[in-house]
């Protein structure tokens, strides 16, 4: 849409156009009533300034009609961009339930990003064009913000808690990655480029990138090298809970409250088992504080994930 006007980035995403066309409205309403209210105090300064014999100016004392009239324009317009900006924040913050899960680490002044297929990379994201893509990003420090303007989306990573964000670029090409929250005196320099790739390039750039192995198999070696496997065995009255097939599913908690077996319960678990017991076990599980990194525990939370999936032959007792 914005091609040619340096003012404007590329719009490369999905739902770009629709960021800019709503942007644009707002401009334009704002403009509209600028030049109205503008004009009208000029025409009004000249139509009925003070002249000879002139009678003075008539005072109206309540109207309903303007009153309603001009409660009911401005009501009418806000609605709608009520209406039209929450489809499109909709859109925006609810992924495609296929997105490739994509992970990002921040770190003062760097972003580690790691693909689905085990590929690591700093300060670079490669992307097949036309896949939806679901990062879930988290920082190792202090508030740093995953900008893609080409885009149009810009989500907070924060430290100690889970943000997510998706997009699906339309347009192979290269474009800007920004840090867009001020995290220290190489803020400036967090910045890299997010490279759209035909579907072939980007499987011929996997190929010749270091695979490494993937989340899922890291996770499943630091599941046994971190001896998490001698307390969840998986079998009856093992010291710990059994842990397949519980993605996304309610546990059940020594308090008789319940929480949602997800990224951000796993990664509590993890890091501060006291938080919250599950139902029928004592607090025997240590904390990991300190000895997991960010990237090892979205290891340890694709390997727990993949123990839900069928296809990956997970959920089997
Ligand atoms: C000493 C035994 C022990 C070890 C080692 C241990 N856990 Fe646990 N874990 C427990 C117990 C007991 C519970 C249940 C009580 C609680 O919630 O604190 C638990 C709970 C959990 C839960 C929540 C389970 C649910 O059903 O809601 C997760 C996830 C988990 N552990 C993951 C891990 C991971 C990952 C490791 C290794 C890094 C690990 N545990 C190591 C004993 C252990
Ligand atoms: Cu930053």
């Amino acid at each position: 849409m914005w091609k040619g006007i340096p003012l404007f980035p590329d719009s490369a995403s999905t739902y770009s156009d629709a960021v800019d066309y709503f942007y644009l409205a707002l401009v334009g309403i704002s403009i509209f009533f600028t030049l109205l209210i503008a004009a009208l105090v000029v025409l009004f300064a000249i139509r009925f300034r003070a002249r000879e014999g002139s009678a003075g100016a008539t005072q109206i004392h309540g109207s309903h009609v303007l009153e309603l009239f001009w409660t009911a324009v401005p009501l009418v317009i806000v609605m709608a961009l009520f209406v039209w900006s929450t489809k499109i924040w909709f859109t925006i913050t609810r992924p495609p339930a296929h997105a490739e899960q994509y992970y990002v680490t921040g770190k003062q002044w760097m972003w580690k990003i790691q693909h689905p297929t085990g590929q690591r990379e700093i300060n670079t994201l490669h992307v097949p064009v036309n896949v939806p893509i679901q990062l879930r990003m988290i920082s190792e420090d202090v508030i740093h913000s995953f900008f893609i303007p080409a885009f149009r989306v810009k989500r907070d990573v924060l430290p100690g808690r889970y943000s997510t964000m998706w997009f699906e670029a339309t347009k192979a090409g290269t474009y800007h990655l920004f840090c867009a929250e001020y995290c220290g005196t190489k803020h400036s320099q967090m910045i890299g480029s997010v490279i759209v790739m035909e579907q072939e390039d980007y499987q011929r750039w996997l190929s010749g990138a270091a695979a490494g192995e993937t989340p899922q198999v890291q996770g499943e070696k630091l599941f046994a090298a971190m001896r998490c496997d001698t307390c969840h065995t998986g079998q009856p009255g093992a010291r710990g809970p059994k842990l397949q097939g519980l993605w996304g599913q309610k546990v059940d908690l020594s308090d008789g409250s319940t929480v949602v077996f997800n990224e951000d319960y796993v990664r509590e678990s993890i890091l501060i088992p006291t938080a919250k017991t599950v139902a029928g076990f004592q607090q025997l599980m240590p904390t990991y504080a300190g000895q997991l990194g960010e990237d090892q525990i979205l290891s340890l939370i694709a390997y727990l994930k993949s123990l839900s999936d069928p296809a990956q032959g997970g959920a089997k007792p």
